[in-house]
């Protein structure tokens, strides 16, 4: 198998060349020539291979990955159980498309999922290729069985860039400019915000609430769409007892309660899904990301009266839940059980949490310090103001990279550094990370 061949990428950052390097930037060249300039350009290192928390790039330099490619390799990278699952699978058939001939892999996620989702009732699952396209299903879903048709979305949300999530999504640049018409019979109402709104989550509730009934009429309202803790939007943690309310209100009225999990779920937070830290339930998750270390795939989990009232083939898709992307969930969802990585990522938390709030005692730029589990991040601002200070996030990024530190920005207005480490990051590794942030923030300041 594949993972016994000895990982030459060994466990420590190294910088030997300036970056992105000569191979890089070579590449990079060849990038722009043959490469839409309408992706975002990162960090233009090009990766060869990687372990753990480790990313080799092309010219030898070793980058300690602090983003887990936006909260996707949990497990680490290159997992030898991982590996050897997809290896596996990928020799015994690539593909037969599930909806024509299936496969146990399919059958045995959907379990893992009615397994791992909050509320003991009966649940089913529909699997898909990305994040986008399990919310787009979920919204299919609601619709169809409450026969409504308003969806609602908070401020700062991000359900993904197709037409219908997009719509969903908050923040117009990068994601949506120029790019409508959009779907309609989306209602935007706003987020418990608590370093920026300073309502409690019960009367923040009562505020997006009173907005819905007024503007919208619960009558209306097929699904009610929140990440329960917000990603990209700036990993904005509602106040306690906000997603309680919103979701006691949903029930109440007949609407869907749909958790978007795709960024804070499959132990991210500390728990298996970040619902499940105020008690939560919702109607229907979606899941991707994390969910399968790496390889596209993505579900849609919930009550089977939700999930089962539509009509054979109202769902589907060529690849969705393809057997070689199932054998890596099924891999990554053995791991962080056998490698205990949700309590994992509760220690992960602490050590960050208490870092960086040291670290807010000595500067003037860390406004605020926040999260759960290994999904925690700052959010800068100018000096004695609440004005969000994008240009130091663009400091410290590019400050981290130099460094060969992997960390990314997030944020409706670009000024929240996120950190998402691969649940297997060592202690040592995630205090150099540390020690680079911490380095890169005084600089800014
Ligand atoms: N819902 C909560 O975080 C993806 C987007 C990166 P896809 N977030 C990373 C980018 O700039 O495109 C995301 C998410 C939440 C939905 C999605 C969409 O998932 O797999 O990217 O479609």
């Amino acid at each position: 198998m594949v993972s016994s061949i000895e990982s030459s990428v060994g466990t420590e950052r190294r910088v030997v060349t300036e970056l992105p390097g000569p191979k890089s930037q070579a590449l990079h060249a060849r990038r722009r020539a043959s490469v839409s300039h309408g992706l975002t350009q990162g960090f233009p290192v090009y990766i060869e291979r990687a372990d753990g928390a480790i990313l080799q790039d092309v010219d030898g330099n070793r980058l300690l990955d602090l983003g887990s490619g936006i909260a996707v390799t949990s497990v680490g990278h290159a997992v030898p159980a991982l590996v050897d699952a997809v290896s596996e699978a990928v020799a015994n058939f690539t593909h037969t498309c599930f909806m024509v001939t299936p496969y146990e892999g399919y059958v045995r996620v959907c379990e893992e999922l009615a397994a791992l989702t909050p509320g003991d009732f009966d649940k089913t699952s529909a699997l898909f290729n990305s994040g986008s396209e399990a919310v787009e299903n979920a919204v299919k879903i609601a619709r169809l069985a409450t026969g409504r048709s308003a969806i609602v979305v908070f401020d700062h949300a991000y359900h993904g860039r197709t037409n219908l999530t997009m719509a969903l999504t908050a923040k117009n640049m990068p994601y949506k400019d120029r790019f409508g018409p959009f779907a309609p019979e989306i209602y935007r109402v706003p987020m418990s915000y608590p370093f920026r709104d300073g309502l409690s989550g019960a009367d923040a509730a009562a505020q997006a609430i009173r907005i819905i009934e007024t503007q919208v009429g619960a009558e209306n309202v097929a699904a009610l769409i929140i990440e329960p803790i917000q990603g990209e939007g700036g990993f904005i943690v509602p106040a306690e007892g906000f997603l309680p309310a919103l979701s006691a209100w949903t029930t109440q009225k007949g609407v869907v309660f749909i958790a978007d999990e795709i960024q804070s779920g499959f132990g991210r937070t500390g728990d298996w899904f970040a619902v499940n830290h105020e008690g939560v339930i919702p109607d229907l998750v979606t899941t991707a990301k994390g969910l399968a270390g790496g390889m596209p795939l993505a579900g849609v989990t919930g009550r089977a009266d939700l999930m089962n009232a539509v009509h054979e083939g109202g769902l589907g898709g060529t690849y969705g839940g393809n057997p070689v992307a199932t054998a890596a969930a099924l891999a990554t969802i053995a791991t962080l059980r056998e490698q205990n990585l949700v309590a994992r990522a509760r220690e992960l938390g602490a050590t960050m949490l208490a870092a960086l709030r040291s670290l807010q005692q000595d500067v003037a730029i860390i406004g605020d310090v926040r999260g759960r589990g290994a999904m925690v991040a700052i959010e800068l601002i100018e000096p004695g103001t609440m004005n969000p200070n994008a240009s130091a996030a663009k400091a410290i990024v590019s400050y981290c990279n130099q460094q060969g530190v992997v960390a990314l920005s997030a944020g409706t207005y670009g000024n929240v550094i996120r950190l998402l480490p691969p649940l297997v990051i060592t202690d040592e590794q995630l205090a150099d990370g540390l020690a680079v942030l911490s380095a890169a923030v005084r600089s800014a300041s």
